[in-house]
């Protein structure tokens, strides 16, 4: 009988911060669903009170997915200093112990030790508890499938660029590896070119461990589709016991609310739909990044001077100056709002450009909606993802000379919007779009991932 235990108990490791934790709880909570045939099926999540508390708002009808909360690792009384990677730190500092104590306690009130450990791929310990257990192990990366394969040729970027070889300013391209022909060192994130010099050696740390242990995962679970990028996926199988192509998550974990659910409480999509087809510019950093405040104010002097309208989901303070002027929305012939539900806005027909700071999230999310982007990377994955964007695929622009100015905006505008190379654009990110929607309608990749993935966490122990 491959089924000896009628009730299983699945633990969940989430990373607190950034669109990490929202994403894998809208796969626990499909893969809830999926698995309840096969018996009864207990997932306990795991995060911080802070990350539990937003996602767990709307869970009605979950009750089989119970939030526990890990320490967080903030002294009592500490005032963050406003450095995103500070909070990070502190986690880090905390893990694994703060996971392995609430695990413990998941256990007991549950009545019932793990079957299977998911969590998120930055939690390389992740695969050490589950190998103590004898359990799977399933790590979800939530970013693209070209940064997950330079986390596992890490060592080999390094042994090819030497440690000193111009790292970041460097043109050269990355020949030596399969499918990365248009990627220049520059594109990388420093974390993959050294382990000298950073920012947070905490994060190096665990983004090295992650890129040596993810091969020993039972298998790596993607937020993408195979035909998005076929020979970087190639390449990932070789690599991995498995990788399975779970995405885009917005077409493919449609049964589960997202962290802020779809609602549109600042009537865009109302908006939108005063505006004509592919003539309204989005704009969005994503939920970490706030551009500095000259880049927005060249931004919105580009927005005004091109008279192109838009919506713009905008984190952070307007901070006195074009406040004014930015409030005015009619003047500017744009929608200021502090949240967009932006996966519908992407896939309205009024708009026809995205400026995105190039999230994977986003990225793919603008795939879906067939809009093409103009990029102002800011950190992380988003340079690679930009430059796979600009130079793999042909669906979007980098801002000329990497930040935004007035100038520079301007001309993404114009080459979006009224070149025939934004014509092309168009035309390509369609081709990709319509991939996404085969990859995920029957008979199409995602279903054969997916029931893969549901076959790893309804087997036995141990088998
Ligand atoms: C980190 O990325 P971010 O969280 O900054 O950005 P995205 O990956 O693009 O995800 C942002 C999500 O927030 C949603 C949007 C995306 O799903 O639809 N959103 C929204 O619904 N409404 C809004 O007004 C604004 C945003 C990191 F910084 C990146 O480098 C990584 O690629 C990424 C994935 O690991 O995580």
């Amino acid at each position: 009988n491959p089924n000896p235990h009628p009730i299983r108990h699945i633990a969940v490791f989430a990373f607190p911060f950034g669109s990490h934790a929202g994403p894998l709880l809208s796969l626990v909570r499909s893969l809830s669903v999926a698995v309840a045939v096969a018996g009864e099926v207990k997932f306990s999540f795991l995060s911080t009170s802070r990350s539990n508390k937003t996602l767990f708002s709307s869970d009605e009808g979950f009750d089989n997915v119970r939030p526990y909360d890990v320490d967080d690792g903030w002294p009592e009384g500490h005032a963050l200093s406003g450095n995103p990677v500070e909070p990070v730190e502190m986690f880090l500092r905390a893990a694994p112990g703060n996971f392995r104590k609430i695990l413990g306690k998941a256990e007991q009130e549950r009545g019932i030790k793990i079957w299977c450990l998911v969590s998120d791929a930055f939690f390389w310990f992740a695969g050490e508890i589950a190998g103590e257990r004898g359990v799977p192990w399933l790590p979800l990366w939530t970013a693209g499938p070209r940064s997950l394969l330079l986390h596992l040729e890490t060592d080999e970027i390094r042994r090819h660029l030497g440690e000193d070889q111009g790292g970041l300013c460097n043109d050269k391209t990355l020949d030596f590896l399969p499918g990365f022909k248009a990627i220049r060192i520059s594109d990388l994130e420093g974390v993959l070119i050294t382990s000298q010099d950073s920012e947070s050696s905490l994060v190096v740390d665990m983004l090295h461990k992650m890129g040596l242990n993810l091969p020993k995962a039972t298998a790596v679970l993607v937020n993408s589709f195979h035909k998005i990028d076929p020979e970087i996926s190639n390449h990932l199988k070789t690599k991995l016991k498995k990788l399975l192509n779970i995405g885009p998550f917005t077409l493919t974990m449609k049964l589960s609310p997202q962290p802020k659910p779809f609602l549109d409480e600042n009537g865009c999509l109302d908006w939108l739909s005063e505006h004509e087809t592919a003539s309204v510019v989005y704009v969005s950093f994503g939920s970490v990044v706030t551009p500095p405040p000259h880049e927005i104010a060249a931004l919105a002097e580009a927005l005004e001077e091109a008279g192109i309208p838009f919506l713009w989901s905008f984190r952070g303070k307007l901070e006195g100056f074009r406040e004014e002027k930015l409030c005015n929305i009619s003047s500017l012939k744009g929608k200021l709002v502090p949240w967009a539900p932006q996966v519908e806005v992407l896939k309205h027909s009024s708009v026809g450009a995205f400026v995105t700071h190039c999230g994977w999230n986003s990225v793919l999310e603008s795939v879906v909606g067939g809009v093409p982007l103009i990029c102002r990377p800011f950190f992380a994955d988003q340079r690679l993802n930009m430059r796979t964007v600009e130079a793999v695929w042909g669906v979007g622009v980098e801002v000329d000379g990497g930040v935004m100015t007035k100038e520079g905006i301007v001309e993404a505008l114009r080459r979006v919007f009224l070149d025939n190379e934004g014509k092309e654009m168009r035309e390509r990110i369609a081709v990709l779009k319509k991939l996404a929607h085969e990859a995920v309608d029957a008979g199409g990749s995602y279903s054969e991932d997916f029931n893969d993935l549901v076959k790893i966490v309804t087997q036995s122990v141990g088998s």
